[in-house]
């Protein structure tokens, strides 16, 4: 007989989980999108790095498909508060894309396709921390959550999760995106509570 009751054991009670400061768990997957959702055909869909001197290098939705994707499990964490466990992607590393390209800079930005933007190191996308991911929970990414393809950079708050993500430009200075503009954190670090300038 078991003392615990059932349904006790291998489940992770709320209060055991560890959580970035100021967060709060949330188990549905709220929609946060600064404008209207892009509706992109795979075969228009092009991923693309271009460095800082304007060499390109591009990916159709096919030449993603044959690339070799790993499937990955982190929690999330948006800035707005909450924060969502165990979510299941699967993706392609970034470095995949990097593998041929020259660049002497230092910081990434994120372009999307309908116009948003955000800036990482580029040490911050490298070494299995960062996805240009296109399935979560096992099914297509939808629309709503950033597909056909989205970044994941999961040690980040969400914010630099860039959706639609058509391109990774290189930078040599660490240039504000969309948000970091309007007064967001540089870097983002939930662990730090980097939530905006100066934090
Ligand atoms: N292109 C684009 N990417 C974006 C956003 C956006 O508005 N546009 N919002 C960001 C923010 S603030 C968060 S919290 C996450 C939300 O992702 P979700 O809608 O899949 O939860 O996407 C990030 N990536
Ligand atoms: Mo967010």
């Amino acid at each position: 007989m078991s003392f615990f009751s059932p349904g006790f054991s291998g489940r992770r009670r709320q209060t055991d989980v560890e959580l970035p400061p100021g967060q709060y768990l949330t188990h549905d997957f709220p929609v946060l999108s600064a404008g209207p959702t892009p509706r992109i055909d795979l075969d228009a869909w092009q991923f693309s790095v271009v460095t800082e001197l304007g060499e390109r290098s591009s990916w159709s939705w096919s030449d993603l498909m044959a690339m070799p994707a790993e499937e990955i499990t982190k929690d999330i964490h948006c800035v707005t508060g909450w924060s969502k466990l165990g979510t299941q992607w699967k993706g392609v590393p970034v470095e995949a894309f990097l593998e041929d390209v020259e660049s002497a800079a230092d910081y990434v930005t994120a372009h999307s396709y309908g116009g948003y933007s955000t800036n990482l190191p580029l040490e911050d996308v490298l070494d299995g921390q960062a996805w240009i991911a296109y399935a979560f929970d096992g099914e297509p990414l939808t629309p709503e959550h950033g597909g056909p393809a989205r970044l994941f950079v999961p040690h980040l708050y969400f914010w630099k999760s860039a959706k639609w993500v058509r391109a990774l430009q290189f930078t040599p200075e660490d240039d504000p995106g969309f948000w970091e503009s309007a007064g967001y954190h540089n870097y983002g670090d939930p662990w730090r509570e980097q939530r905006y300038q100066g934090d």
